[in-house]
C-alpha cells in the first residue's frame, strides 16, 4: 500500500476525494469566471483543474476528447459545419480537425484564459488550431450563440464543466431548444453529463430533456481515471441518425489513441444499473 507522504492535489466531490501526487504547482489563477489551476503530477503529466475539478491531464485526455468528438462525427454520413461550445483546453477541437470532410469549426469558449493557460501547459491539445482556416475562435458564451444560429449545424459538441454556475446552463431545457433549432434536420448534439455514480439524477434529467425534442437519443459511457469514480457518461441526441450505426464513410476510422470501431459500438452497451438510472 502506498503512503500519502509528499505532495498531493485533491479533488473533492461530494462525499469523495480523488488525489493525484504532484511534482509542483504550474499555475493557479482566478480568471473572470473561474479558478484556474494547473499541477505537474507524477504519473498523469499536467493536470487542469476548474474550481477545484479535475479537466483534463496530459495522459488521459484522449480518452474524453476522442468520444465526445469521433462517436457524433463518425455517426453522421457527412459532417461539415460544426460546432464546440466549451472545451476551450482546445482537444475537442483538435479531434474535429482530423475529419478532412469538416469544412467549418465554430468554437465558443466562454473563457479565454482557459485557451491561454492550455496553450502554455498543454501544447499539444492545440497544435494546429491557430493554423487551420476552419476552425473560428469565438470567445464567448455558448448559450448565448446558439440561441441566434438556425438550422446550421451538422454536430454541435458540448465539451462544458460540471453543472455549476459557469456551466449550468448547459444542462437545461432552453438551451436543449435552442440546440435542436441550431441543427440541421439530421444534426446531431453530444455533450459530456457526468457519471452514473454520484450524479445519475443529472444524467436522467438530461436524458428526459432531450427525449422531449429528439428521436434518438442514448447514452455513452467511456473510462477516465482523473473524474471521481472513473466511468463517465455522454449524452447522445439527434434528429435522425442512430449512434450504433457508422454511417461517415468519408472520415477514415485512423489509429486513434481510444476509439476505434468496437469501442464506438460498445460504449452504447450500458450495465444494469445505469439503464435503470435512466429508464
Ligand atoms: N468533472 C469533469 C467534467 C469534465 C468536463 N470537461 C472536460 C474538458 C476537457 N476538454
Amino acid at each position: 500500500m502506498g503512503k500519502m507522504t509528499g505532495k498531493w492535489c485533491t479533488e473533492v466531490y461530494k462525499d469523495t476525494a480523488l488525489s493525484f501526487k504532484i511534482k509542483k504547482k504550474l499555475y493557479g489563477k482566478r480568471s473572470k469566471y473561474q479558478m484556474v489551476e494547473i499541477y505537474e503530477t507524477e504519473k498523469h503529466g499536467n493536470l487542469m483543474a476548474l474550481d477545484g475539478c479535475y479537466m483534463v491531464s496530459t495522459a488521459e485526455e484522449f480518452v474524453y476528447h476522442d468520444m465526445l468528438a469521433h462517436v457524433p462525427l463518425f455517426s453522421h454520413p457527412n459532417p461539415e459545419n460544426i460546432l464546440v461550445i466549451g472545451g476551450g483546453d482546445g482537444g475537442t477541437v483538435r479531434e474535429v480537425m482530423k475529419h478532412k470532410g469538416v469544412k467549418s469549426i465554430d468554437f465558443v469558449e466562454i473563457d479565454e484564459d482557459v485557451y491561454t493557460t492550455s496553450k502554455k501547459y498543454f501544447p499539444a491539445l492545440v497544435k494546429g488550431l491557430e493554423q487551420d482556416k476552419r476552425v473560428h475562435f469565438l470567445f464567448g458564451d455558448g448559450i448565448k450563440f446558439v440561441k441566434d444560429s438556425k438550422d446550421k449545424y451538422d454536430v454541435i459538441l458540448v465539451d462544458g464543466t460540471d453543472p455549476s454556475d459557469i456551466a449550468g446552463g448547459l444542462f437545461s431545457s432552453d438551451f436543449f431548444k435552442d440546440v435542436h433549432n441550431a441543427l440541421k434536420e439530421d444534426g446531431i448534439m453530444v455533450m459530456q453529463s457526468e457519471d452514473p455514480w454520484f450524479d445519475s439524477d443529472i444524467i436522467k434529467n438530461v436524458q428526459d430533456r432531450l427525449k422531449k425534442l429528439f428521436l434518438q437519443v442514448h447514452l455513452y459511457l467511456a473510462f477516465i481515471p482523473i473524474y471521481p469514480s472513473g466511468m463517465w457518461s455522454f449524452s447522445y441526441a439527434s434528429k435522425k441518425h442512430d449512434p450504433r450505426v457508422i454511417k461517415n464513410k468519408k472520415s477514415k476510422i485512423a489509429k486513434f489513441k481510444y476509439y476505434s470501431e468496437e469501442v464506438h459500438k460498445a460504449a452504447f452497451a450500458l450495465p444494469q444499473f445505469v439503464k435503470d438510472a435512466i429508464k
